[in-house]
């Protein structure tokens, strides 16, 4: 049985990653660690939480040691807007809580699963039909960490063995954990909007094309590429994933089937505007689905139903 530790915990993805391990794995085999603290948000019962902040190493290893941690899912990161708004933080925290997590892996034999994101991409890269090695020339700080972290994983793995994994995720869709400072929170922040004014101000352009993915989804790649036999991992990180390739006029629309009397309008952000624009329209993830047997079980329409009641259900207990 795998010992887990996860950083990040508290993030979008952490917090639901952190119940589906301990569902999987036994919640005495999980530790959730973050810089901050809240572990009543995310530890069920009685799966460990530590404060962690991914630049102080020895208290990486130390927790690492203690536990006897075999895998790490490494999610503490900046993401792409707030990444341009705060660049050498991203550096530090993207690339040197990276480089912590790695060495540590190294020297404790952990195994490591590292989102990389449909951000590695740039300008330059083929829009459509995103090849899995393709051109990446990321103009923005994230893009930069993103390339490098992919680069740095192969590495760890050539050099010292160290068996790390990763995909590309898209814009995560989920309801649980709100994103923060992303490009793609856009997705999320309708549907709140959609079920709470009925009115949304996107902040992206009506044809910004963009790859997504229902969280459980990006939760299943997490865990089945870990699984993986790593005798048919031709690619071992950075593996492309997608699920839907949207733009907001299209979400709008599939939101619009159950809320009728939705309505959209637009303020462009130009900081986000032109990150997402330099991101692909959508993606090729065949090399993932041929690997290890990767296949999205939520489309837009399945999601959308599925995103709007767990919404609705999520914000009227609130009330209560
Ligand atoms: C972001 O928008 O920055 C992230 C991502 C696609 O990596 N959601």
């Amino acid at each position: 049985m795998p010992k887990i530790l996860i950083t990040g915990a508290l993030g979008q993805i952490g917090s639901e990653l952190v119940s589906a391990l301990c569902e999987r794995y036994g919640h005495q085999n999980v530790i959730a660690t973050d810089i901050r603290s809240g572990s009543e948000s995310v530890a069920p019962e009685d799966c460990s939480f530590e404060i962690l902040n991914v630049n102080d190493a020895s208290r990486l290893a130390e927790l690492v040691s203690r536990h006897q941690v075999t895998t790490i899912y490494h999610l503490a990161a900046i993401l792409s807007a707030m990444a341009e708004a705060r660049p050498q933080d991203a550096w530090n925290i993207n690339m040197n809580g990276l480089y912590n997590v790695l060495e540590v892996a190294r020297q404790y034999h952990c195994a490591v699963f590292i989102p990389s994101s449909i951000g590695a991409f740039g300008a330059s890269t083929p829009p459509d039909l995103t090849p899995q090695d393709t051109i990446q020339r990321p103009n923005t700080i994230y893009g930069v960490t993103k390339v490098a972290g992919e680069l740095l994983c192969d590495y760890y793995f050539k050099r010292f063995g160290v068996d790390t994994r990763g995909v590309r995720y898209p814009g995560i869709i989920s309801y649980k954990t709100p994103p923060g400072g992303g490009t793609t929170d856009y997705a999320v922040h309708i549907f709140y909007a959609a079920i709470k004014q009925k009115h949304y101000t996107c902040f992206l352009k009506p044809d910004t094309f963009l790859d997504m993915m229902y969280m459980p989804d990006a939760i299943r790649a997490a865990i089945d590429l870990m699984e993986a036999d790593p005798a048919c991992l031709k690619h071992r990180n950075a593996f492309n994933v997608t699920a839907m390739s949207v733009d907001p006029e299209m979400l709008a629309a599939e939101i619009r089937k159950h809320i009728p009397d939705f309505r959209m309008d637009y303020t462009i952000d130009p900081v986000r505007q032109s990150i997402a624009d330099s991101w692909p329209n959508h993606i090729d993830d065949s090399a993932a689905r041929v690997e290890w047997d990767w296949r999205p079980e939520y489309d837009l329409v399945t999601m959308t139903v599925d995103m709007l009641k767990q919404l609705l259900l999520k914000l009227q207990n609130a009330k209560c």
